[in-house]
């Protein structure tokens, strides 16, 4: 009767604990495959539970909350939780002891129920380790992010032209050199982000997941037949940021879906800066996506001082271009301005 009272409270103890993280990865991170494995774990606890002698009626009967002494006592620093990052903190480690606990006093009355709760302590060690990056690193910058474009300097040398940009007030620059071989872009790379780290830029590498771990980008933007975001994650972990180019709603959510931290939404205008364009979407588009989808999309593809307008009033939160600044006679000028609308 002891040893059930104890396993009731520890599969409380549990299931709030995996409750409360996966409100975090659901609602404060809009995370889908975090909030599912979450949720997975929840009924993996549910079946442990279910394995044991007399199931929930045994558990129930045991148990005894109103005469619980532990019931008031306060642990150091509970009332004094902080951010989501504590919040987190607490109920994941919550999630770990009670299964330890669990796993413990079950052995005796079920094996396969004490195996179960030490897959869920792991799951939850796992998850840890996961979730935290996530919640220690900013969320991904709206406003006005470069793409790099050797060609459409005019002559200029590209790193005063991204330096210039920096100073009009770029808040992403992206590593995009269609022409050059994978040498040319580590040695670029590594210069853009020595220039971007000392000027709190993100700074993002496009296509190649091993050229952004190699110079230690803070992400990878995908296209669509690029790695998968999945794949891009294994590699990368969620301290960094992945983001992919959407052409219409449905991979706007898949995208979103499979855990994107931000999403392209283009070409929205007429560019002449890409081969193989795809179709135009125009600002509707973005505003379509902006209605559905919770994480940050940046408008990109023939964005102008005439027409940014358009695809702010639609709701971008940011917006990428190549010509409009790189190819700008004051590319601070032309920085500041289209940065200016989002301040
Ligand atoms: N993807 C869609 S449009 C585009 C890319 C990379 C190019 C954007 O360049 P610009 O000069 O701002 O139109
Ligand atoms: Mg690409």
């Amino acid at each position: 009767m002891k040893i059930l009272r104890i396993i009731d409270a520890n599969i409380n103890r549990t299931g709030e604990g995996l409750r409360v993280v996966e409100e975090v990865a659901r609602f404060a991170l809009n995370h889908g495959p975090l909030a599912g494995e979450l949720k997975a774990m929840r009924h993996l606890l549910t079946e442990a539970a279910a394995l044991l002698p007399g199931g929930k009626v045994a558990l129930l009967s045991a148990r005894q909350a109103d005469e619980d002494v532990g019931a008031d006592s306060f642990a150091p620093g509970e009332k004094r939780r902080g951010g989501l990052k504590d919040v987190f903190l607490a109920n994941i480690r919550r999630v770990q002891e009670g299964t330890r606990v669990l796993e413990e006093f079950t052995k005796p009355l079920s094996q396969e129920s004490a195996y179960k709760f030490k897959e869920l302590r792991y799951r939850a060690y796992t998850l840890e380790k996961e979730m935290l990056p996530l919640l220690e690193r900013p969320g991904f910058p709206g406003g006005l992010y470069l793409i790099t474009g050797s060609d459409f300097t005019k002559g200029r040398p590209l790193l005063d032209v991204v330096a210039k940009a920096i100073e009009g007030g770029a808040r992403v620059v992206q590593l995009r050199e269609k022409e050059a071989s994978v040498r040319e872009l580590l040695n670029l790379g590594d210069k853009l982000r020595n220039l971007t780290r000392e000027a709190g830029v993100t700074f993002i590498v496009n296509d190649r997941v091993d050229l952004a771990r190699a110079t230690d980008a803070d992400g990878v933007h995908l296209g669509q037949d690029d790695l998968p975001i999945e794949a891009a994650r294994e590699q990368l972990g969620w301290g960094k940021y992945i983001g992919i180019s959407t052409h219409n709603l449905n991979q706007a959510l898949a995208a979103q879906e499979a855990g994107a931290d931000y999403i392209g939404v283009g070409p929205v205008y007429p560019t002449g800066t890409k081969k193989n364009l795809d179709p135009l979407v125009g600002p509707q588009l973005v505003a379509q996506v902006k209605k559905s989808v919770t994480i940050p999309i940046v408008a990109i593809g023939g964005i102008n001082r005439e027409n940014v307008n358009q695809v702010v009033e639609a709701g971008a939160d940011g917006i990428a271009v190549i010509t409009a600044v790189m190819g700008a006679d004051d590319v601070v000028a032309a920085a500041r301005e289209l940065q200016g609308l989002f301040e």
